[in-house]
């Protein structure tokens, strides 16, 4: 059994350490953390824990009765408790982003280079949602031929606590990390048009978002975080010989009242439920067999590059460039064998 540290538990915490407990196999959660201790408290007495909780995240890190940890306090902690895992020799499981910056992103790359080892998982569940594994499956195959254009949207029905440009730094990621997957490609620049905005909220909203890879595929992605209807992720790619689409999840056609109606989901916990399930036994499963495998800090590292790119086309109004990185052959040997 994998003795898991958990280092926040709020909202996305709270939801792991539920999985672990009650879903999962091979781990159990023997350690919590929180800045807000009674939140920790909480967290373990929802799931009947008999956790240690630590007044430090550092001190949960570093305790000899944790093997792994995962992070998932507030984004600008994240770099401070990954470096730490890393220097403990403890593998961790980072939710996004991996750091705030891409500087910090980079730190934490360097540490694993420095000591010639992967320790960390970064949480982009959608490699393990099951229509997006399909679609990869497809393209893979050259199913659709080469693709030209992928088409993606990103809604959510509010984010009344989102900040100007957290659609591009909190929501986009989820599309930068997929897309990179899904085409085996990189961003090599990245621009970001403003449509007339939402009376809903006070920030920009929608983004369109226009990337350009090293092959030459355009990517057109609507980042619509208070669209009010629902919680909705497409995303189209134009191939040569044909086009492929995200399936929908699955969802009764209801024929009623001379209306033909779907429900669509509210919830991002929901839509990715099953993933973050596979997410997190996966990750058990490769803390166990003692290599970490799925997103990488390389991964994370080349999200935040381009998340950067956005955030400056943005304000710039001008197509920025993706700078472009060698992949460290510490991260394209596991690369590699993840594309198997
Ligand atoms: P949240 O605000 O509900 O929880 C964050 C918790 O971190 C809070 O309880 C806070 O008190 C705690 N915290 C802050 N600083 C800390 C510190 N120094 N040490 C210990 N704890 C600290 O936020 P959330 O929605 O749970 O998001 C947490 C992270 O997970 C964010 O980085 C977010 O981007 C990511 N997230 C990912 C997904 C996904 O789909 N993969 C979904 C939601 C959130
Ligand atoms: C949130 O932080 C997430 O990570 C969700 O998966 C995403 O869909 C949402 O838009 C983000 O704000």
């Amino acid at each position: 059994m994998i003795r898991v540290g958990v280092v926040g538990t709020g909202m996305i915490g709270q939801d792991h350490i539920h999985r672990i407990t009650n879903v999962l196999k091979g781990a159990q959660v023997t350690a919590v953390n929180d800045v807000d201790e009674q939140r920790a408290r909480q967290a373990c007495a929802k799931e009947h824990l008999d956790a240690e909780v630590y007044e430090s995240g550092i001190d949960l890190i570093q305790a000899p009765d944790v093997d792994a940890v995962i992070v998932t306090s507030w984004g600008p902690t994240h770099e401070e408790f990954v470096l730490a895992a890393i220097e403990a020799d403890k593998p961790v499981f980072c939710e996004k982003p991996l750091a705030v910056t891409a500087e910090g992103c980079k730190r934490i790359v360097e540490a694993e280079l420095q000591k010639e080892k992967q320790y960390v998982q970064v949480g982009y569940m959608r490699r393990y949602d099951k229509g997006y594994k399909a679609l990869k499956k497809l393209v893979d195959e050259g199913q659709v031929g080469e693709p030209l254009v992928v088409h993606c949207a990103h809604r959510a029905p509010s984010a009344p606590n989102f900040s100007e440009d957290m659609p591009l730094t909190d929501s986009f990621p989820h599309e930068i990390d997929t897309l990179r997957w899904l085409l085996d490609d990189e961003f090599v620049s990245a621009q970001v048009v403003l449509p007339r905005k939402t009376s809903h909220s006070s920030i920009q909203d929608p983004h369109i978002i226009l990337l350009e890879t090293e092959k030459g595929t355009r990517i057109d992605a609507e980042i619509f975080v208070n669209c009010q209807y629902g919680y909705d992720i497409h995303c189209e790619i134009i191939g040569e010989q044909g086009i492929a689409n995200l399936p929908e999840p699955a969802s009764v056609l209801m024929r009623k009242q001379a209306k033909r109606t779907n429900e669509i989901l509210v919830d991002w916990k929901e839509r990715f439920l099953e993933a973050y399930d596979k997410e997190i036994q996966e990750w058990i499963d490769s803390v166990q067999a003692g290599k970490v495998t799925g997103p990488s800090a390389w991964d994370g590292y080349k999200v935040a590059l381009t998340v950067e790119a956005c955030v400056e086309a943005k304000s710039s109004r001008e197509i920025i460039a993706v700078h472009k990185q060698e992949i460290p052959s510490l991260y394209a040997a596991s690369d590699k064998l993840l594309k198997e």
